[in-house]
């Protein structure tokens, strides 16, 4: 028996070495084979090198879907290096505290990220240098060296990627190769992924969805995705239905705008692909009935989190309940506790989901004290999701312990874009909450006490928009004279939700 790869790199290059010429990525019309991903990605190595990556430099990849991006992504690796993934939606406040906080000397990005970037660059003193792949690509790639084999170590970090900001700054959760190979080895043995899988990927490569699932997924069984720039209804469904695919994986927000493309389009029916998947945001079981009248495929809906990758899933074999999220992922653990005494609780009762695993991450980038506060003394991890197990065995997650609101599969934390409201001139006062959106899941809202009546809500919008990712910005305002507080003088967040939603 082969000993099994204890990377996802290591993995590939296996992949890459049996069958080089077979098709690992289509995109925009060109088909990249295994053997050119590992040809590209060792450039990239080399020229991370020759440029200076120690063991452990991290590396930022501020990119939108390309097939660069992935060869990037193996490259940093194997020049020994760690990645930070960063959304291509962020602006200013996002790049200078994920940059910053994590010490990146290198970005890679693309030109329509270069702007963006440049107008935090003088806060960002460990940045030496910016590759963007549309200009200075092949340039950077000719001054490397000849890649000499360096693999990972099971226990090398591999990923920080950010996430969870209760105190308004997101966190660095530290994925390690380990954790990546492990979790992926569960799922594709769970979802019969194998070489002969052909997915359609249109999530974004930069969260854990499309990179640690659609593509670890591909790269490691060996198999083939036609990736996407971006999620654009119209010609993703076309794809669906003239494509010889075999998979699809999407957050709720794709479902239902998959579902009004077919509304529009009656003579185009999806193929019959082996398996559909949805996750990131409940996906409502109103949505889960239409695409099975649509298609006549159940979704397979599954749970994750960035700092667990993937925890529950529906069964591929099994009964796929609506409104449900399956159970673990071979060799990995859930379980539901008391909130308050953290003691199990029985099957049927409300509590908080716990997850362990090899899967789990190492801990926060540099944050001991939210790692400790993470973990409970057996390796339990406190996910923040509120939930029960059915006698069955089945997860439903009901809700949050965390204050986050998600919007298309996106998380927002209110207490991040309320500390820039607050910065607005005219805002006295600032809560952020979410509103259920028939489309997003959930939306944000701003609620506002002025301190100059003649502040708009656009100005609000274009205020925000300007430091933050656009997903973050409200898409209402509400302004009111005071806000609720309880005795304490905390603002009373779930009577302001019920006061906005009538
Ligand atoms: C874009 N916009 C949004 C969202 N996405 N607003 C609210 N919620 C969103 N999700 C805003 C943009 O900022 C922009 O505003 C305007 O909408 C149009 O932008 P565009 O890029 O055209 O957006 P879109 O194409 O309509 O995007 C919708 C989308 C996208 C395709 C559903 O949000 C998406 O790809 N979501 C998937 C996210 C994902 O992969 N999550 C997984 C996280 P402006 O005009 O101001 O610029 S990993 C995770 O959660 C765990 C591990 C798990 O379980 O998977
Ligand atoms: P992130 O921090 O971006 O990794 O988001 C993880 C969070 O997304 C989880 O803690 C859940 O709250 C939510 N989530 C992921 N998958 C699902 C799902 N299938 N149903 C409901 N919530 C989900």
């Amino acid at each position: 028996m082969p000993i099994a790869p204890v990377s996802i790199v290591e993995a590939f290059l296996r992949n890459a070495k049996q069958t080089p010429e077979k098709p690992c990525i289509h995109f925009d019309g060109k088909t990249y084979s295994y053997a050119w991903l590992r040809r590209r990605a060792e450039a990239f190595a080399g020229a991370l090198s020759a440029w200076g990556i120690q063991p452990g430099d991290r590396v930022a990849l501020f990119l939108e879907n390309c097939p660069d991006f992935l060869a990037a992504y193996l490259g940093v690796w194997l020049a020994g290096g760690v990645v930070v993934l960063v959304n291509t939606q962020y602006r200013q406040v996002e790049l200078r505290h994920i940059l910053s906080d994590a010490g990146v000397r290198l970005c890679i990005t693309d030109r329509e990220r270069l702007a963006e970037l440049e107008r935090v660059r003088a806060d960002l003193p460990d940045l030496e240098a910016v590759v963007d792949v549309d200009t200075k690509l092949e340039v950077f790639l000719a001054s490397g060296w000849d890649y000499a084999p360096n693999l990972p170590r099971r226990d090398d970090l591999a990923v920080i990627a950010y996430t969870s900001g209760t105190t308004g700054r997101s966190k660095g959760a530290m994925l390690l190769h380990r954790n990546l190979i492990a979790n992926i080895t569960s799922l594709r043995e769970a979802w019969h992924w194998t070489a002969d899988d052909h997915l359609l990927l249109a999530l974004p490569l930069f969260h854990a969805h499309g990179l640690m699932v659609g593509a670890h997924g591909t790269l490691t069984a060996g198999a083939t995705m036609t990736l996407h720039r971006r999620f654009d209804a119209a010609p993703i469904y076309h794809a669906l239905c003239t494509e010889s695919l075999t998979m699809f994986f999407g957050v709720p927000t794709m479902y239902i705008r998959l579902l009004a493309e077919a509304a529009a389009h009656p003579e185009l029916r999806p193929h019959p692909l082996r398996l559909f998947v949805s996750g990131s945001a409940p996906l409502s079981p109103q949505t889960f009935a239409a695409w099975q009248a649509l298609t006549e495929q159940v979704i397979l809906e599954r749970y994750g989190m960035t700092e667990t990758i993937m925890n529950t899933t529906n069964p591929y074999d099994g009964e796929r309940r609506p409104g449900t999220v399956g159970m673990p992922f071979p060799r990995q653990e859930a379980r539901v506790v008391d909130v308050r005494t953290r003691a199990p609780l029985p099957d049927g009762e409300t509590g908080e989901i716990e997850v362990r695993g090899p899967h789990v991450f190492a801990g926060y980038w540099q944050r001991p004290d939210a790692t400790a506060e993470a973990f409970d003394a057996d390796g339990w991890f406190r996910t923040g999701d509120l939930g029960h197990r059915s006698a069955g065995g089945y997860y439903t997650i009901s809700g949050r312990a965390k204050e986050l609101i998600i919007s298309g599969g996106y998380n927002i934390y209110p207490r991040e874009v309320e500390e820039v409201l607050a910065q607005c001139p005219g805002v006295a006062e600032v809560a952020v909450v979410g509103l259920p959106d028939a489309e997003f899941g959930e939306q944000v809202a701003a609620v506002v006490v002025r301190s100059d009546p003649t502040l708009t809500a656009d100005a609000l919008i274009a205020f925000c928009r300007d430091q933050l990712a656009g997903f973050k910005k409200p898409r209402t305002v509400h302004f009111v004279d005071t806000l609720p507080r309880n005795a304490l003088g905390k603002v009373q967040k779930h009577l302001i939700g019920e006061a906005i939603r009538v």
